[in-house]
């Protein structure tokens, strides 16, 4: 099954049985706790069907997890310091990662010879890292990533519900030891002890939330445009990560220049980031989160942009620009 996985090319691979997870009772208690924030497609009725694999494909006995790795030899943010500019979270620089295991996990399953299955990658109601963890892929950090003691965390996940039954791996042992980094570098404090505060992850608020940020959020997204890497760049697991060998994970944007992204209209936001992860901001959303990234950056030269953004028929853009304005030269 590995060599299968690794010629359609994913790095790790493993085989979880499609029964429910030991580790379920976590996730009911981080909904409890209001931890998934706005995220509806976690709560409610998406919630129960997360408890069983076999709510997704009746007939499923294994779940095939693989990963992807997505790491490439860029900077890490905690590495790079240009000040007029935003940072886009590691995962979101190339191709969307949703198409592209897709297409593996297709090609996986027409090579097992399946005629029945179902895949799944990140929207499908699947405690993904719970399974790809039983299927030894890795352990759960402080972090809540899925680490793989040679690979890291820069991987992303997927899986293939099959009906037929495949003698199942076991969990490698969890490793964080008595680390606490990524707690520590953690800007706005968000891994609490049931995980992720989702209320107070920069990730959350830049990429999932929808609407206005709370003001005393703002301060702590940083110049943060579309997701953070903070908690993996600082893991020690990751120094030595291997980089992907798919161009389709090549950056075509990292760092972009913050008053160019505030100058850009909404055809030319599709344009530049056609094909990516950072559609998803919406570009209501993402001029919001380059308001604050602007704002945060504190540069003069920034007025003339936040004032033009200030005037947006938006009102979320514009009242983000003017609370943006506000910070402006008090740096
Ligand atoms: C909602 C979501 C988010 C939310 C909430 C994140 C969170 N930690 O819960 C937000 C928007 C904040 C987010 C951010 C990110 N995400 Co996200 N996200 C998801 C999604 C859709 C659901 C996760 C979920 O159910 N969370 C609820 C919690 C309770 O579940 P959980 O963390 O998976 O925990 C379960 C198990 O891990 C286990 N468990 C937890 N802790 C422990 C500890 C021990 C000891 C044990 C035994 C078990 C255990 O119990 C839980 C199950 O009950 C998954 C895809 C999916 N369908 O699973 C992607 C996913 C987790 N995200 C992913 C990525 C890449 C990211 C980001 C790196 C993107 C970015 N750069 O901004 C960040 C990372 C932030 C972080 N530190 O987690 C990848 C992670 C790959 C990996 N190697 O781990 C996933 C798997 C998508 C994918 N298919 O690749 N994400
Ligand atoms: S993604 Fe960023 S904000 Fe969210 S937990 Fe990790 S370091 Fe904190
Ligand atoms: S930084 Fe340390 S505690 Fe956090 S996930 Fe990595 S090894 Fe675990």
């Amino acid at each position: 099954m590995r060599a299968l996985a690794r010629e359609c090319g994913f790095e790790l691979a493993g085989v979880a049985r499609a029964e429910p997870a030991e580790d379920a009772a976590r996730y009911r208690d981080w909904i409890a706790a209001g931890n998934a924030g706005e995220m509806r497609y976690l709560t409610g009725h998406r919630a129960d069907v997360r408890q069983d694999p076999r709510h997704l494909l009746p007939s499923a006995r294994s779940v095939v997890c693989v990963g992807k790795l997505y790491q490439t030899p860029w900077p890490n943010t905690t590495q790079f310091h240009g000040e007029d500019r935003g940072w886009i979270s590691r995962y979101a620089w190339g191709d969307d990662y949703h198409q592209v295991m897709r297409r593996g996990l297709q090609q996986l399953a027409e090579r097992i010879g399946l005629r029945e299955y179902r895949i799944c990658v990140d929207t499908a109601p699947l405690l993904e890292r719970s399974y790809a963890r039983l299927a030894g892929l890795g352990w759960i950090g402080k972090n809540t990533c899925l680490i793989n003691q040679q690979s890291g965390s820069w991987f992303f996940l997927g899986e293939l519900l099959a009906p037929i039954e495949i003698a199942p791996d076991s969990p490698p042992p969890d490793r964080c030891g008595t680390c606490r980094r990524c707690i520590d570098a953690c800007p706005t404090a968000a891994i609490v002890p049931g995980g992720i505060d989702s209320r107070l992850c920069i990730s959350y608020f830049t990429i999932e939330r929808r609407g206005s940020i709370a003001e005393e959020m703002r301060a702590g997204i940083g110049p943060h445009v579309f997701g953070c890497d903070i908690c993996q760049d600082v893991c020690p697991w990751n120094r030595r990560a291997p980089m992907t060998a798919d161009p389709a994970f090549a950056p075509r944007h990292f760092a972009p220049a913050l008053a160019e992204m505030a100058a850009l209209s909404e055809t030319q936001f599709r344009a530049m980031f056609r094909g990516t992860p950072v559609t998803r901001a919406r570009y209501s959303g993402f001029l919001r989160n380059v308001a604050i990234a602007m704002g945060n950056r504190g540069l003069p030269q920034f007025r003339a942009p936040l004032e033009k953004l200030a005037t947006s028929e938006d009102p979320v853009v514009a009242e983000h620009a003017r609370w943006a304005l506000g910070h402006i030269g008090h740096k």
